[in-house]
C-alpha cells in the first residue's frame, strides 16, 4: 500500500468541478470541516472565506479547553469559543466541542487547586457549565480525548491522568453521564489518537479503545460516537486496510458513529521539494480516506486546519530544512493543494450514506 502512495509520481489527482469539499462531502450524506482559531478568522479574511465555501463544521482547535475557559477556579470565560459558536452558526456550519475532559490543556491553578477531594466536583461542574452553556448548539462534544496509553503500563491500558489519579477507572462514564444529563441530545463521543498503523504500538491501541467502547456500552453509558483522530504521518508506513477496516467494523457494531476528527498528513521528514512533499501528501490523503470511508458508521472528517498557515505541525513537527510545514487543504495563501484534490477525490468516491 505504502509503495503506492510514494509512486504516484504520474498521478493527477483529477477533480471534476470546482464544488467545496462540504458540497462534495454532502452529497455523501458526509460532512466536512476544520479547527478555527478566532483570531486567525478575524485577522485573515482569506481564511475566512474559504472556511465559508469549504466548510459545513468548525470545531475550535483550543479555544474550548479548559486553559482557555477557566482563567480561575471560579471563572468561567466563553468569549471566544462564544464567537466561534456564533460564526459557525451564522455560516451554517455545524459547531463541535472539543473537549470536556483531557488530561492536557489544563489551567496553571489546576495542579494547585484541584485534589482527590474535590475533583469529582470539579469535572462535575466543569461539563455541567459548558455543556448547558452551549446546549442546542452543538452537534458533538469530544466528551472525553485520549483516556488510553498503552504505554503507561495498567493492564486496562488506561492513561495515568490526573483525573484517574483523582477519580479512579470510573471518571470516563461519569463524564458521559454528566454531559447526557445536561445535553441529551448533543452526540458524545470518545476521542482519540495514535490507532491507524499497522504496528503494535497502534494495534494495541487499537485493542484498548475497542474494549473501552465496548465497556462503555454494557454499561448503558450514553456514548454515541468514536473520534478518530489521524494525525498522520507522511514518512510513515503500514496503512493496513483490512485491519482498519476491521476495527472501524467493530466500533460501528456497537452502534457507535465514527468521525474522522483531525486529520492532517505531517510532512516532517518528508523530502524538501515542496512539489513531491505535496503529491506524498495527497497520496496518503486519498489512501487513508478511501479506506475509512468505505466503512458507512462514519459521517464526518474534520481537519485539523484548513490552510498550512495555521497548523499545530508547524511548531510540533517543524522541519529541519526550517522549510514551512504543508499538512493541509490550503496552501499559505489559502490555494488549494493537492491534498485538496485528494480529499474531494476521496468525497467523489466514497459510497453514499
Ligand atoms: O492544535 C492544538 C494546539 O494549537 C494547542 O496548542 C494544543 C494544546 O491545547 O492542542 C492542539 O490540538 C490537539 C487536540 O486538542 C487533541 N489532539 C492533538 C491535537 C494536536 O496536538
Amino acid at each position: 500500500m505504502y509503495s503506492q502512495v510514494l509512486d504516484n509520481s504520474s498521478k493527477e489527482f483529477k477533480v471534476f468541478g470546482k464544488t467545496s469539499l462540504k458540497d462534495r462531502a454532502t452529497a455523501k450524506g458526509l460532512m466536512y470541516g476544520a479547527a478555527a482559531v478566532q483570531d486567525d478568522l478575524v485577522s485573515n479574511k482569506d481564511l475566512k472565506t474559504s472556511f465559508i465555501r469549504e466548510c459545513n463544521m468548525l470545531v475550535p482547535d483550543y479555544q474550548l479547553k479548559w486553559d482557555k475557559i477557566r482563567p480561575t477556579s471560579k471563572k468561567f470565560d466563553f468569549t471566544k469559543s462564544d464567537w466561534l459558536a456564533q460564526f459557525a452558526q451564522s455560516h451554517n456550519m455545524l459547531f463541535r466541542g472539543h473537549t470536556l475532559v483531557w488530561h492536557q490543556a489544563l489551567p496553571v491553578w489546576f495542579q494547585e487547586v484541584v485534589n482527590c477531594k474535590n475533583a469529582e466536583n470539579f469535572l462535575l461542574e466543569h461539563i455541567t457549565t459548558v455543556t448547558k452553556h452551549y446546549r442546542g448548539r452543538i452537534h458533538s462534544w469530544d466528551v472525553v480525548n485520549e483516556a488510553i496509553e498503552p504505554d503507561d503500563g495498567r493492564t486496562d491500558s488506561l492513561r495515568k491522568s490526573p483525573w484517574l489519579e483523582f477519580l479512579g477507572v470510573d471518571y470516563i462514564e461519569l463524564a458521559f453521564r454528566t454531559a447526557a444529563a445536561t445535553d441529551p441530545k448533543a452526540m458524545l463521543v470518545y476521542n482519540d489518537y495514535g490507532l491507524e498503523y499497522d504496528n503494535p504500538k497502534d494495534e494495541a491501541k487499537r485493542t484498548a479503545i475497542l474494549k473501552l467502547l465496548e465497556r462503555l456500552k454494557s454499561r448503558g453509558t450514553p456514548i454515541h460516537g468514536f473520534g478518530m483522530q489521524s494525525h498522520l504521518m507522511g514518512h510513515q508506513t503500514g496503512l493496513n486496510a483490512k485491519k482498519l477496516r476491521n476495527f472501524l467494523a467493530d466500533v460501528a457494531s456497537l452502534g457507535l458513529k465514527i468521525l474522522i476528527t483531525e486529520l492532517d498528513v505531517i510532512d516532517q521528514k518528508l523530502t524538501s521539494d515542496p512539489i513531491v512533499r505535496d503529491r506524498i501528501v495527497a497520496g496518503i490523503y486519498e489512501d487513508y480516506l478511501n479506506i475509512v470511508l468505505d466503512e458507512r458508521a462514519v459521517i464526518a472528517v474534520l481537519t485539523w486546519g484548513l490552510s498550512d498557515k495555521y497548523t499545530w505541525v508547524s511548531n510540533f513537527f517543524p522541519r529541519s530544512d526550517k522549510s514551512p510545514v504543508r499538512p493541509l487543504p490550503l496552501d499559505s495563501n489559502m490555494k488549494s493543494k493537492l491534498a485538496w484534490n485528494a480529499i474531494a477525490r476521496a468525497f467523489d468516491h466514497a459510497p453514499k450514506r
